[in-house]
């Protein structure tokens, strides 16, 4: 029987919808309340002062692209019964298989059914922002069962990293077996040290490969991992599925460098995505104060943290020398300022919302919105901005969102539930 499944939206216009999902616009506490968007086509939704005063942009719309109204939609929950929901991947037969980080994995229906806690999970080190986190399905999951997931683990009574492990999924779906090790990064560093910046994305390529990012786990004053190339933190990294560097990553064989490495420069990568319609790989990750960022990664490329950035720190001191630009560094192809703190990020390629086809969707905690960009992929630059799913009673922080094989849009919330976004 359905739990919870009642369409209790229509957007936008028309006013508040309905019901009001359990909740629903909860923010992170006192101070934090959602950001006012302004809707008027042609001009930037933020109006709030840039938090970096003295922050220029490369190029027209690097920030602040204009405000591009599209369609209609509906908002259905399908549940509001999931724990710290972080990640969620489409299994063949329909169900779908979500991560929760206190350390669950559970399977959800259509109909909203929630199924208990997966078996053979392993313990994760759960702290805040981190714990079990992504989730990926293999390229040739429909034969060997084989799944991805990410996690942070404790290496001893202080310390924990990122890791990555494979598993086999029961037919089932009830349990995993046979979980393997497969990459775990470093340096381990002090759970004392911000339980956030662990990043975790995972993103798996055409040939099966994966992309996996990493955060820095940036304390204020920053300290520049994402420039010691020998480390795997503030890093994207590619591994192939058993957890080896790919052969032609830009730094095999290079001295100081782990053959890991595919980008650096990475302070708190939330979001990992390849586009489907190219192969190209882009990343959203949460700056300092002002500068979260959209980049188009490229192998062997350094993007910059924490030499530049349209950010300032928490201290409201600049970060390093308070630069936005040197050569050698990669620009961001869009930054919020002030920040929206990007989570997931997809590619709409599917047949449901014509409208929104080759839009980047990504999701946004602090900013409690869902962001379409439409981009110009001649010269990739964000040409208009849509702040989705703001209607009183749905806004909430958004943790994840994912295009499903019936070409609807799924989004998973950080206050546990799972929405789905039809078309009108
Ligand atoms: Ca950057």
């Amino acid at each position: 029987m359905a739990i919870a499944t009642v369409l209790v939206a229509q957007t936008p216009a028309g006013g508040p919808p309905g019901g009001a999902f359990k909740g629903a616009g909860k923010g992170k506490g006192p101070g934090r309340a959602a950001p006012q968007y302004r809707l008027e086509k042609g001009l930037p939704i933020d109006t709030r002062p840039e938090t970096k005063t003295n922050d220029h942009s490369l190029w027209e719309g690097q920030t602040r692209a204009p405000y591009e109204p599209s369609i209609p939609y509906n908002v259905k929950l399908i549940t509001d019964k999931l724990q710290q929901p972080w990640s969620i991947a489409f299994l063949p037969d329909g169900k779908m298989l979500v991560t929760e980080k206190p350390g669950n994995m559970r399977t959800v229906t259509q109909d909203g059914v929630v199924s208990e806690p997966l078996k053979g999970v392993p313990k994760v080190h759960f702290q805040g922002q981190v714990g079990l986190l992504d989730l990926a399905l293999d390229k040739n999951f429909a034969r060997n069962r084989r799944i991805f997931f990410t996690y942070s683990e404790n290496v001893n009574d202080t310390d924990s990293h990122i890791v990555l492990d494979s598993a086999t999924l029961n037919p089932a779906a009830t349990e995993i077996t046979d979980v393997k090790r497969l990459f775990g990064s470093m340096p381990a560093l002090s759970n004392q040290r911000f339980g956030a910046n662990q990043g975790g994305r995972i993103a798996v390529d055409r040939d099966g490969n994966l992309f996996i990012a990493i955060g820095d786990r940036a304390p204020t004053p920053p300290t520049d991992y994402g420039q010691q190339n020998a480390t795997t933190i503030g890093k994207v990294l590619h591994l192939t599925p058993e957890g080896k560097p790919v052969a032609k990553n830009p730094f095999v064989g290079k001295a100081g460098y782990a053959p890991e490495v595919y980008s650096m420069g990475h302070r708190s990568p939330e979001g990992l995505a390849i586009n489907p319609s190219n192969g190209d790989l882009w990343e959203t990750e949460h700056g300092p104060q002002g500068g979260d960022e959209l980049n188009k990664i490229e192998a062997g490329k350094n993007y910059g943290w924490p030499v530049i950035s349209h950010g300032i720190d928490y201290n409201n001191q600049p970060i390093t020398e308070g630069i936005v630009e040197k050569a050698g560094m990669e620009q961001p192809r869009y930054y919020w300022n002030p920040v929206i703190a990007p989570s997931g990020l997809a590619f709409y390629q599917g047949n449901q919302f014509p409208a929104w086809k080759d839009s980047i969707f990504v999701g946004g905690l602090g900013g409690q919105l869902l962001d379409r960009l439409h981009m110009d992929y001649k010269t990739n630059k964000v040409i208009g901005e849509e702040p989705l799913l703001l209607e009183p009673g749905i806004r909430t922080r958004i943790r994840d969102v994912r295009f499903g094989p019936d070409g609807m849009i799924y989004v998973l919330t950080d206050t546990n539930s799972l929405l789905k976004i039809t078309p009108k």
